[in-house]
């Protein structure tokens, strides 16, 4: 049975993963009408990811006899200045989001529930892997400057970029 501290702060986390889903489908759906494909396709993918991360924590809390709250969302930014305006905005979301886990994860120890911090470790191994790979396409992008054609080969290799991190090579 989950305390009720341990269950506002899963809900809490529930909703700063609906608002990161939130937030990088509004960023797909810019870059794919900037005509930026491959990039829209991994923001939607991410997206996806965080609509997943949320979904875990709905189910976690309700079988652990807690109560999830499905929240109301935030209306994200719709328009953007550039391709390296998005991936700054993404890295800080995440630095922030991992702020948020540890958090959690402090709340879990003060509390002595042990289970729910074994279940949030995988959010922060998670985070590892997603600040890295904001970070990594920073770097490309900081290299790239406003090379048109460099631009180009980024947004068709992007999604390589995202398997390269994962599998960490
Ligand atoms: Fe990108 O963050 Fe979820 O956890």
């Amino acid at each position: 049975m989950l305390s009720p501290t341990i269950e506002k702060a899963l809900n809490n986390q529930v909703k700063i993963e609906a608002n990161s889903s939130h937030l990088y489908l509004a960023m797909a759906s810019w870059a794919e009408t900037k005509g930026l494909n491959g990039t829209a396709q991994f923001l939607y993918k991410h997206s996806d990811e965080e609509r997943m991360h949320m979904l875990k924590l709905v189910q976690y809390i309700n079988e652990r006899g807690g109560i999830a709250e499905i929240p109301a969302l935030e209306k994200p930014e719709a328009s953007f200045e550039s391709l390296n305006a998005v991936f700054q905005k993404l890295l800080e979301h995440e630095i922030m989001v991992t702020g948020e886990i540890n958090k959690v994860v402090e709340i879990c120890l003060n509390e002595k529930d042990y289970t729910t911090h074994n279940f949030m470790q995988w959010y922060v191994a998670e985070q590892i892997e997603e600040e890295a790979l904001a970070r990594t396409i920073m770097d490309k992008l900081h290299l790239i400057g406003n090379d048109k054609g460099g631009l180009y080969l980024f947004d068709r290799d992007i999604q390589s970029l995202s398997m390269a991190v994962e599998k960490n090579v």
